[in-house]
């Protein structure tokens, strides 16, 4: 077999990362076995051909960016912010209801994008984070909630819509993986049978990696375990470049699809807000529309913007957590990200959900193959900002798109309450504690888990008026509906549990509840099916109700209560939690 010519001998990569200043790694290399030596080279030819430019221009990107970031220069010199005009959503009201209808029937074109490539280093999970329980009630996974929804949709426009409907017409979900989470993504589905989703519905991409950075003179970082270097994934951004390259996008096209939603790993709550946002879209013509919240100044999400040129020209973008403060303090705010006078950012909170209108996306795509402009984000261990936390990368983000656009095209923001559309797990434990102590926060297991509860009950109680919590009958029947967590009281109250089979949207909810629930506050209440309806209900204790019709005073001595792990005990799904849940008769 004749040799590749354009790959790299064992003198040229020696050359190369002497040119590229990477001592540390000559110095291992001669000390190294003829086999781990082969393997290097090998990988360093790989990173030299995945990455447009190689690892020359890999390295050159790097230094800017790192230099730019160390000294808090503004990348965005060029642009003034200012509060950027959206559609702000009050859930429940008559405009609400119009928007959710309308969307609703756009389900029918839209086709969903789950970037789940991340490696959840803030969480430190030791598996995919599509695969923790939701909540320790139902332990529905994220990814069973998210198919669920889509099952659900798909259920619901074919009753509505019967024979009208193509009969393989379907919704279809692409995921994209990388190396960290491909092969354990795929043996989840396989174990689970795509959990119910026909062949050929879902479609997996997978993104590559890029060298990890010691330092801001983009000294590569070494596998601990193996001559190689480390790699991290090169951020969800890349995307619309495997979008495009797979023709995925094209084969939407085909379908009659006329939307795409791009959506996070671990926010259950984004599709609360999906059917209203895609409203929001076909009302206003937006090309993209991030869905928002309002943002605490300081927090890890970032800020969406309107950015102005020079020349007058504007565009509405995210601009990521880590260069916000930067860009306002140069130009909004000599203070950078601080509260206004409502205790909240002046930026609405970009949540990384984004609804894409599928015919722009893709001729551009095709224009631009998707590459976008990338940004470097590293933790720093030290106030000079020469010690990383850990080894860093350059990285790209899907929500940078609108870069890509030279027509003026239409970007707008959809902004809801947070308690409706945004809870992720993003933090550790500990770091989640801190957080809530400080007043922030957590982002971390336990919050996810009682923002469901919460906003099921924002739902029913403050938007239907449909549901009362109640005092036990007798005193002695009432158990704890809190743990504690590291110092931390974690209350979750009663526990109401919403499946999307039951109901996708408000107004279905409010047709399935006829009446009124009373609920006591250590009760279960989990609402399944399609066919489940519910007049009156006075409940204490647990119900899981599924299809039948439920009406009158149940009692029982069932109630889920929470208990705090000692050291080591527990799943690792309990153990990111501090506590495990467990169903008790409570007389036994
Ligand atoms: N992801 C990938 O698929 N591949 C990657 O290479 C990296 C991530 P993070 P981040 O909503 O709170 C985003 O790491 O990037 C997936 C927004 O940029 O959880 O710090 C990953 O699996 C920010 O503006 O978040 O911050 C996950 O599903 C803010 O809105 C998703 O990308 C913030 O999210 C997000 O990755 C937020």
């Amino acid at each position: 077999m004749q040799e590749d010519s354009s790959k790299l001998n064992e003198l040229a990569v020696l050359e190369l990362l002497k040119e590229l200043d990477q001592t540390h790694i000559l110095e291992q290399f001669n000390k190294r076995s003829d086999s781990e030596r082969s393997s290097f080279i090998s990988q360093i030819n790989n990173l030299e051909t995945i990455y447009p430019g190689g690892l020359r221009e890999y390295v050159n990107r790097g230094k800017v960016l790192l230099y730019q970031s160390k000294n808090n220069i503004n990348p965005y010199s060029d642009f003034t912010p200012s509060i950027p005009q959206g559609t702000n959503i009050h859930v429940g009201d008559s405009e609400y209801f119009e928007l959710e209808s309308l969307g609703f029937e756009q389900i029918m074109y839209t086709s969903f994008v789950l970037v789940a490539g991340g490696l959840g280093e803030r969480l430190g999970y030791d598996d995919i984070k599509i695969g923790i329980p939701t909540e320790l009630i139902t332990k529905r996974i994220f990814f069973q909630v998210y198919v669920d929804y889509l099952k659900a949709y798909e259920l619901k426009l074919r009753k509505k819509y019967g024979d009208k409907l193509p009969e393989d017409w379907h919704i279809p979900l692409c995921i994209m993986t990388s190396d960290d989470t491909h092969s354990k993504t795929v043996r989840l589905l396989e174990d689970n049978q795509n959990f119910g989703l026909k062949a050929g519905q879902i479609e997996i991409v997978k993104q590559e990696k890029v060298p990890a950075l010691l330092d801001n003179d983009c000294h590569f970082a070494l596998q601990s375990e193996s001559f190689m270097i480390d790699t991290k994934p090169h951020g969800h951004g890349d995307i619309h470049t495997l979008l495009h390259q797979f023709g995925v996008v094209q084969r939407w096209m085909n379908l009659g699809k006329k939307w795409v939603i791009f959506f996070q790993d671990t926010n259950a709550l984004a599709f609360n807000s999906f059917p209203s946002a895609l409203g929001v879209s076909h009302k206003n013509k937006f090309v993209i529309n991030s869905i928002t919240i309002p943002r605490k100044p300081g927090e890890a999400v970032g800020g969406i913007c309107k950015l102005t040129d020079n020349q007058g020209k504007s565009i509405t973008l995210n601009v990521e957590y880590n260069q916000l403060d930067a860009l306002l303090r140069d130009k909004y705010n000599p203070l950078g990200d601080v509260a206004n006078q409502n205790g909240l950012s002046d930026f609405p909170g970009n949540t990384n959900v984004l609804v894409f209108e599928l015919e722009t996306y893709y001729n551009t795509l095709n224009k631009t193959k998707g590459l976008i402009p990338e940004f470097v984000n590293p933790k720093y261990a030290d106030e000079t900002k020469t010690i990383f936390k850990s080894a860093t990368r350059l990285e790209c983000m899907m929500q940078d798109f609108p870069k890509l656009f030279t027509n003026n095209e239409k970007v707008g923001f959809t902004m809801y309450d947070r308690w409706f559309c945004f809870s992720t797990l993003k933090n550790n434990l500990k770091e989640g504690t801190d957080k809530l102590k400080k007043g922030g926060i957590p982002e971390t297991a336990f919050s996810v888990e009682q923002d469901i509860f919460k906003a099921n009950q924002i739902l029913l109680n403050n938007i239907l008026r449909k549901l009362s919590i109640t005092e036990n009958s007798n005193i002695q029947n009432k158990v704890s509906s809190s743990v504690e967590i590291l110092g931390t009281t974690v209350l979750f109250g009663a526990k109401v549990i919403i499946y999307p089979s039951f109901a996708v949207t408000i107004q279905e909810l409010n047709q399935k509840i006829q009446e009124e629930i009373l609920l006591t506050e250590d009760s279960t209440l989990i609402l399944e099916g399609e066919d489940t309806f519910v007049k009156n209900l006075n409940l204490e204790g647990t119900l899981h109700a599924k299809n039948d019709i439920f009406n009158g005073e149940l009692k029982n001595n069932q109630k889920y209560v929470y208990l705090p792990l000692k050291e080591g005990e527990g799943h690792n799904y309990e153990k990111i939690r501090g506590y495990s849940c467990s169903l008790v008769d409570y007389y036994n």
